[in-house]
C-alpha cells in the first residue's frame, strides 16, 4: 500500500473553486430560509469564501455569478479578494432568470433573444478580461416542457450558432465550460442533457471548449465514474461542479450522500491524469446550504474533497494494474477497497499542522467567532439569495 508520505506533495498542490452563491440564502421552492449574517453584497460573500481557505488551504478562489455579483469596478473586487488572501475565479453565466428566456436562451427561436443571451455572456468575458478569470461557465435552463413543443433539432443549431459567437471573443488562455444537466427546468427535454451533447458541441468549437461535470446532473445509478474517465480520455473534461445528491439537483455538501462514489471519481481523476495545477480540470463547489451554516458547510466540504483525494492517491496502481493483468478480480477490487478503507484523517491533520493550517479545520473556525460576528455586524440590507 502506498504511504502518506508519498502523496503529501501531490495533496498540497490541490485547489477546489467555492462558488459565491454558496454563501447566500438558499433552500426549495417551497421556502428558503433566512440566516443571521448572510452577506448582502458580492465582498461580503469574497470575505466568508476566505475564511475557508484561511482554515483549510484547500479554496484560494472564488467563482461569480453574474448578474448576482455584478460590480461597477471589477479590478477593484478582484483587489478586494487579493486583500482577504483569495482570487476571483470562473464567472458563470446566467440565462434562466429573465422574462425573455421563458421559451429558451442561446436556443431561441427568435433571433434578437439569442443576442440578448449572447451579450450577456459577450459581458461575462469582458468581466473575465477584468478579473483576470480563466473560465467561463454556460449552464443553460434551455428545454421544453411538452412533446412537440419545440423542434429539438432547431434548437441544436442554433445553440451552436450561438456558442460560436460567444467562443469566437474568449481571449489567450480563457475557455468555455459547458456544464450538463439531465433536466430541470424543463422536463422533457433539455438541450444539454448530457455528457455526449455538451462534449459534440465543445468538439465542434474548438479547443477551449470543455465539458463541465456537475456530480448531481445525472440519473439515479448512472456511473460517474466512467464519463470521467471517457472524457479524460478524449481531453474534453474541463472541470467539476462537485455536490451530492440522493435524488435530483439537491446540491448538497459533497461526500455527504455517498463517499464511496466521490472516491471513484477522484480514482479516475488522478488515473486518467486530471489531478494537479497543469492538468486543465478545474475543481469547484457548485452547493447550497439550505439548513446548515455555510461558511462551515463549504469548510467540510472541502475538507470531504481532500480526504477522498487522499484515499484516491494512496490507490497501488501497480498492484492494482497486476492484478487486473492477471486476472485476480477479487485481488485487483480489494486493493482498491484497502485504500478506500484507509482512514486518511490523522495523517492529514498532521499534514496541516506541518503547513501552518489548523488540524481541525471545522473546531478552529467554529473557536473563531465569526458566524457570530457577523451575525452582529450584518444587520439591515438585503440578504444574497439564490434566485433573487
Ligand atoms: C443549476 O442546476 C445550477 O446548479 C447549475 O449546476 C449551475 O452550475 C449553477 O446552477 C449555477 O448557475
Ligand atoms: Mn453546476
Amino acid at each position: 500500500m502506498t504511504s502518506f508520505a508519498t502523496i503529501a506533495d501531490q495533496l498540497a498542490t490541490q485547489a477546489i473553486e467555492l462558488p459565491s452563491w454558496a454563501f447566500g440564502n438558499s433552500g426549495t421552492r417551497f421556502k428558503v430560509f433566512g440566516t443571521p449574517g448572510t452577506p448582502r453584497t458580492p465582498q461580503e460573500k469574497i470575505a466568508d469564501a476566505a475564511q475557508v481557505h484561511k482554515y483549510t488551504g484547500l479554496a484560494p478562489t472564488v467563482a461569480l455569478h453574474i448578474p448576482w455579483d455584478k460590480v461597477d469596478d471589477y479590478a477593484a473586487l478582484s483587489e478586494y479578494a487579493q486583500s482577504l488572501g483569495v482570487r476571483l475565479g470562473t464567472v458563470n453565466s446566467n440565462t434562466f432568470q429573465d422574462e425573455a428566456y421563458k421559451f429558451g436562451s442561446l436556443t431561441h427561436v427568435d433571433a434578437a433573444v439569442r443576442r440578448k443571451a449572447i451579450d450577456h455572456h459577450l459581458e461575462c468575458i469582458d468581466i473575465m478580461d477584468q478579473t483576470g478569470s480563466q473560465d467561463l461557465k454556460i449552464w443553460l435552463a434551455d428545454g421544453t416542457n411538452y412533446p412537440g413543443q419545440g423542434d429539438l433539432r432547431g434548437r441544436q443549431d442554433r445553440l451552436h450558432e450561438s456558442l460560436q459567437v460567444i467562443y469566437d471573443r474568449l481571449g489567450e488562455g480563457q475557455r468555455l465550460v459547458l456544464e450538463y444537466k439531465l433536466f430541470e427546468p424543463a422536463f422533457y427535454h433539455t438541450d444539454v442533457c448530457d455528457w455526449g451533447t455538451s462534449y459534440t458541441h465543445c468538439a465542434a468549437l474548438g479547443e477551449k471548449a470543455m465539458v463541465c461535470l456537475d456530480t448531481g446532473h445525472h440519473a439515479p445509478g448512472t456511473n460517474i465514474e466512467f464519463i470521467v474517465m471517457q472524457l479524460l480520455r478524449l481531453g474534453k473534461l474541463g472541470s467539476f461542479d462537485f455536490n451530492s445528491r440522493f435524488y435530483a439537483d439537491d446540491d448538497l455538501i459533497v461526500g455527504a450522500a455517498d463517499p464511496f462514489q466521490l472516491f471513484r471519481i477522484l480514482y479516475e481523476v488522478v488515473r486518467g491524469g486530471g489531478y494537479g495545477p497543469d492538468s486543465g480540470v478545474a475543481f469547484m463547489l457548485d452547493q447550497c446550504h439550505n439548513v446548515e451554516d455555510k461558511v462551515p458547510g463549504q469548510i467540510r466540504s472541502v475538507l470531504n474533497v481532500q480526504e477522498m483525494t487522499a484515499r484516491a492517491l494512496l490507490v497501488d496502481s501497480e498492484a492494482l494494474f497486476a492484478a487486473q493483468a492477471a486476472g485476480d478480480v477479487l485481488g485487483a477490487n480489494q486493493v482498491f477497497m484497502d485504500a478506500f478503507y484507509t482512514d486518511v484523517r490523522a495523517d492529514l491533520a498532521g499534514f496541516r499542522e506541518e503547513r501552518g493550517l489548523p488540524a481541525d479545520p471545522m473546531k478552529a473556525f467554529a473557536e473563531s467567532g465569526y458566524l457570530a460576528q457577523i451575525a452582529e455586524d450584518r444587520v439591515g440590507g438585503t440578504q444574497a439569495s439564490w434566485g433573487a
